[in-house]
């Protein structure tokens, strides 16, 4: 007997319990176990009807993913799902929490299905790159008709246990947190009524209504904008076409040839690297998992402008309550009303109703002093980047906050440990660098001071959970992770242009490489003056910041998209970035006055000296220990910048590519255009002499 998944009877009902932590996924023991029960429930005349439930958090949610990549033991899935849907006793599933991707799939496969009604049901499989590759394409719209099953698989969302039963998706819903008990119930009830064994493959009415429709092509259409650049939404709507087409053994064989592509693509490689990678980043190296975490149950923040505001819209959304503190009341009206504002479109959109807009604003208040931040267990200062105006700042919040209290800098370029130096208390100090806008990227960059103790590292950790951030922690240095590498493709972006590229073919490498906007549309969204400012003050301290072709443009106020004009142009009421020819004879002045005479630049060489440079200096950032793993860069890249999470992250795209073909064109760059940006990373060269990649740290 298998000791993940049991065998029992309970009056007339064969029970199949599977236990197996923490998700209950269908590993190889989970299918055998799964296998040999029913033949007992089978065997077992007393039992007149079979109830599949699961033991802890969640009902069975998905394949094991730690499997793919692997040889496939067989019993394979759809061979189990086979098994459950050709029992001769009525089969129910009992679900709770999350029954998804294969676990969902196991539960279509049953005769009947009963669920909490706090469960949610769900065919995740195409945020991992693949389809529902156990029947779910060919079950699923005889449950639900075609629109719904398009909709479900290639969005991958969950639908709650009302919505499930609405949809035919589940046969009841017990509103009770016993699952067993319900299941049992339920079950008793079927055999009571004499059910008879109902086996989804054989409903045909839901496929009827939509036989010959356009509702496929019609669908694909809408994914080409949805889906730009991904390989496996494409393949569900082929496999849940067939369900309309094929009769099911052949629409199950269909399904298994897309799957068997969707699983040998690069994409589905980098979807699992990107999920895995971001539950791994919460594991912080040298981090103790019982490392103590303080209580965060009031929030200050310094400065209501577009990040202040932001960032505490965060802690409202969860409950927390905010004080923001600016120097003029006009200013901090304003940025309450910026607030409210947020709060009012996403209540237009539907994302929250209008209660819960004012529950949020009645969490948020504004205050001209730092008296108010007495009490408080957190204050988060988002002043703009000037070193001297933040030390003033944490000295005052070190005079006024009580002790335990984390003093935390949005910075997102300066030095924490100057910044703590300005303070008593250099063990409460920390970084915590959100990106814009605030209350909408996923990223939370922590960083750690050298003082900086463990348990605001694990605090600063736990508040990016609470806030449904993804946090991760890096070393101090300039731009930490996240920006150092983004400034490197900056330069480079700004470079190819004095060298002969137009800002837009630049753009057009990236958002075809898949990040959603280029490296100038990005600029003016944020605004290409606060490039400025920080060259200004990399001057100021006497660095030697070359002059750019976009200082000139911010010195005509070409700001970006709040001037309707910086790299591009904007029209009224459109985010839209336009080629300006003002912009091309600007840039055609400065490279006159500077002597370059412009010449064609590919494509290849635009990708390489933007993606290769950031590379490069990713690795550097590992060698320092700015950064813990590569997963740690590509997490902050995925989701503080919008790199593509189908090319798992600048440095598993990196792996794919080989670190050989890499270094031999840092190493061209670093001869033909000299700067310690392409000077090789002493890590690349020892990786490629070993045979190695990032992964391999
Ligand atoms: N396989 C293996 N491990 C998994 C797993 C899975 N499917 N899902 C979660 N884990 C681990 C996760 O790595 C973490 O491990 C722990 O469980 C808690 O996860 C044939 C092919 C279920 C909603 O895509 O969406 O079925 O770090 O931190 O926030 O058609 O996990 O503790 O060691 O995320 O409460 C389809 C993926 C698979 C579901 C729970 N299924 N999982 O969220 O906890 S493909 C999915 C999730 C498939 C078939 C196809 C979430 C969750 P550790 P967690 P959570």
């Amino acid at each position: 007997m298998s000791e993940v998944v049991t065998y029992n009877r309970e009056g007339t009902v064969g029970v199949i319990t599977v236990n197996y932590p923490p998700v209950n996924a269908l590993s190889h023991a989970v299918r055998s176990g799964l296998v040999a029960a029913l033949e007992q429930g089978q065997k077992d005349s007393g039992a007149k009807v079979l109830l599949l439930v699961c033991e802890g958090r969640t009902f069975i949610a998905g394949a094991d993913i730690r499997e793919f990549g692997k040889p496939m033991q067989s019993p394979g899935l759809p061979e189990v799902m086979d098994h459950y849907e050709n029992s001769d006793k009525p089969m129910v599933a009992a679900i709770h929490g999350t029954a998804l991707g294969g676990g969902l799939e196991t539960a279509i496969a049953c005769h009947y299905r009963i669920a909490l009604s706090s469960a949610r049901v769900g065919l995740p499989e195409v945020k991992l790159g693949l389809l529902p590759g156990a029947g779910g394409t060919q079950r699923l719209p005889r449950l639900t008709g075609a629109k719904k099953a398009l909709e479900m698989i290639t969005t991958g969302e969950f639908v709650d246990a009302r919505e499930a039963l609405e949809l035919g998706i589940v046969d009841a819903v017990d509103d009770g947190d016993d699952i067993k008990a319900a299941g049992l119930a339920f079950a008793q009830k079927i055999a009571d009524e004499g059910k008879p064994v109902r086996r989804v493959r054989d409903l045909t009415e839901k496929l009827e209504a939509d036989k010959g429709s356009d509702v496929f092509d019609q669908f694909r259409a809408s994914l080409e904008k949805k889906a730009r650049g991904l390989f496996s939404p494409f393949k569900c709507v082929d496999a849940i076409q067939a369900a309309f087409e094929l009769p099911f053994d052949e629409g199950m064989k269909r399904e298994r040839e897309l799957f068997t592509e969707c699983m040998e693509s690069p994409q589905r490689a980098g979807l699992i690297h990107a999920f895995f990678a971001e539950r791994e980043v919460s594991k912080v190296k040298g981090l103790a998992k019982d490392t103590p975490v303080r209580d965060i149950n009031s929030v200050g923040i310094i400065g209501a402008g577009t990040m202040g505001g932001g960032i505490a819209m965060n802690f409202a959304n969860v409950g927390i309550p905010v004080t923001i503190v600016e120097v003029k009341q006009e200013a901090l009206d304003k940025g309450l009303g910026i607030i409210r504002k947020n709060y009012e479109n996403s209540a237009k959109k539907g994302r929250i109703s209008q209660q819960q807009v004012e529950e949020r604003m009645a969490l948020i208040s504004g205050s001209l002093t730092y008296d108010d931040f007495k009490e408080v267990d957190l204050v988060i200062e988002a002043v703009f980047e000037n070193m001297a105006i933040k030390k003033e700042i944490f000295a005052k919040l070190d005079a006024v906050c009580k002790p335990g209290a984390i003093l935390a800098s949005n910075t997102s370029t300066l030095d924490i440990d100057e910044i703590a130096s300005a303070t008593g208390r250099p063990e409460d100090v920390v970084g915590m660098h959100f990106f814009s806008p605030a209350n909408v990227m996923k990223l939370l960059e922590n960083v750690r001071g050298s003082k900086t103790s463990d348990e605001v590292k694990a605090t600063v950790m736990a508040v990016a959970k609470k806030i449904k951030k993804v946090g991760v922690l890096v070393g101090n240095c300039y731009g930490f992770v996240g920006n150092r590498m983004l400034h490197k493709r900056g330069a480079e972006a700004m470079s190819l242009v004095n060298e002969g590229a137009t800002p837009q073919q630049v753009d057009k490498v990236l958002t075809d490489l898949g990040y959603p906007m280029g490296q100038f549309a990005m600029s003016d969204l944020a605004g290409i003056d606060v490039g400025y400012r920080i060259r200004e003050e990399r001057r100021n301290a006497g660095e030697n910041v070359p002059a750019s072709w976009v200082d000139k443009l911010v010195e005509q106020n070409r700001l970006g998209q709040k001037t309707m004009a910086g790299v591009y142009k904007y029209e009224e009421g459109s985010r839209k970035p336009i080629p300006d020819p003002e912009v091309d004879a600007i840039i055609a002045d400065f490279r006159k006055e500077q002597g370059i005479t412009p010449r064609e630049i590919s494509d290849q060489e635009i990708l390489e000296r933007c993606m290769f440079v950031m590379i490069n200096e990713g690795a550097k950032i590992l060698e320092e220990g700015i950064a813990d793993r590569a997963l740690d860069i590509d997490v902050v890249w995925i989701y503080g910048y919008g790199f593509p999470a189908y090319r798992g992250g600048p440095m598993f795209w990196a792996d794919q590519l080989g670190l050989d073909t890499i270094l031999q064109a840092v190493e061209k760059y670093y001869d033909e255009l000299g700067g310690d940006q392409w000077k090789p990373s002493a890590l690349l060269k020892k990786l490629v002499a070993e045979g190695k990649s990032f992964g391999d740290l």
